[in-house]
Order: C-alpha cells, then structure tokens, then sequence
C-alpha cells in the first residue's frame, strides 16, 4: 500500500471571538428558522443557489464519495409538474396511507395535500442521494452523507435570511421521472428556497423545542473535565 499524501491542515479557519460567543451568534440565527410553507415569489439568483449548493458539496461524507446531486428547478412547467405529482402522492398519504398517529402528529402543523408553494418558491433544490458514484463505485453511508449535506444548506439559506422546506413527498420516485435523471440518483429531498411571503405564518406548535436538558446527557458530572 502506497502511503497517502498529508498537507498541513491549508487554510483553517480560526474565529476571533471565543468559542462560547460565536456559537451563541451562530445558533440565534439558526434558531430562527422555521419550515416555510408560504413564500414570496420574488426570484431568488443562480448565485445564490449555486453559493448554497456549494455550501452543501462542502459537506463530509463516507470516504469523500460525495455521494449527492442537487437539482435546481425554476422553470414554472417544472415546478407545476413536481406540484401536480407530488399531491397526487400527498393526497393518498392523508386519505389512506398515513395511520392515525402520524395524522394526528401532523394535526398542529395545519398541513394537507395542497402544496401550492411549489409552483410559488421561485426555486425548488431536488437533492438525489447516489447509489453508485458516476463512475459505478461503491458509495457509503450515503444517507448519512447527504442528510448533513441538506442540514448545512438549510443552516446557509437561514443564514441568508432565505426560507426553506424539507419536504418529503412519499413516494418520490416521480422526481427521477420528471427530472430525467438515471437509475443511480434517488430523490432525498425536496427543498423549496424562496423570500418566506410578507404574510408569512407558521404553526404555533412548531416553536417548541427541546431543552438542554433533554437534548443532552454528559458521562459524568461537571467539575471533572480536564
Ligand atoms: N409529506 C406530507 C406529510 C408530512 C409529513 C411530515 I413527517 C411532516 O413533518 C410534514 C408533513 C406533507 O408534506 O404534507
């Protein structure tokens, strides 16, 4: 086995502020995102999209396979297609497939199969998971992967002031179909990125979240940290 090449650890980024104080910044911003569901139809740049897709390539994933492509959709045809498709499936996910406990988790969210914001948001980013690099290799923990992909893209748009969605259209096999895309490529995610509309609400019961408390458990007790 050739022994690999090391470089000095290029160009690392060394805040100028405590650690303490720049994660507080990072997480009040972070902390005010929600899930968006009412946008404006104000266009959004390719700049921007291309700044947050590459903020999403910059993610690690198993032995850097990148095992990810995102689709950026802005034609309104497109978008109306995806919408048409996506409540054919939502529509029979609340008629007959979701149980009763997941309807009635979904019950404080105020959602049903209208998804009108996919033809409002000015772009919607398909992120497709790879099964097989482009190449035909192996790829590994490819969920994992893109799921903390899609998480630093979200935290970028926030950051951006722009308003996302995660949404999960089940199933999503459409989204191949409609986007030509090859055997290889699943659909992940779907990602509404738009201004949220001046009247923008979002569910009350959303803005609940866990305390320290519960979020977190430590070895043993302070005092003992090196
Ligand atoms: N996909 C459906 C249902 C849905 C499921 C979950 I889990 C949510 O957090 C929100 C909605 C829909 O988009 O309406």
């Amino acid at each position: 086995m050739t022994v690999p090449e090391f470089v000095p650890y290029p160009d690392r980024y060394v805040p100028d502020a405590p650690a303490e104080t720049v994660i507080g910044q990072f997480h009040d911003v972070l902390r005010r995102r929600r899930s968006v569901r009412e946008f404006s139809d104000a266009p959004v740049s390719r700049a921007v999209i291309e700044g947050l897709v590459r903020v999403a390539g910059s993610a690690p994933s198993g032995a850097n396979k990148q095992p990810w492509r995102f689709v950026a959709v802005g034609d309104p045809e497109l978008k109306r297609a995806i919408r048409v498709a996506a409540e054919r499936e939502e529509r029979a996910f609340y008629e007959q497939r979701a149980n009763a406990e997941w309807l009635a988790d979904l019950a404080p969210l105020g959602t049903d199969p209208d998804k009108g914001f996919l033809e409002v948001a000015p772009w919607l980013i398909v992120a497709f998971m790879l099964l097989r690099d482009d190449d035909g290799g192996q790829v590994y923990y490819a969920k994992e992967s893109i799921g903390l992909a899609c998480g630093m893209l979200l935290a970028a748009a926030q950051f951006a002031g722009l308003a996302t969605l995660t949404h999960t259209p089940s199933p999503m096999g459409f989204l191949r179909e409609l986007l030509g895309r090859p055997e290889h490529e699943r659909p992940f995610l779907l990602i509404p990125v738009g201004w949220p509309a001046d009247a923008c609400r979002v569910p009350a019961a959303a803005l609940a979240r866990k305390s320290l408390a519960q979020l977190l458990v430590y070895d043993r007790p302070s005092g003992r940290d090196a």
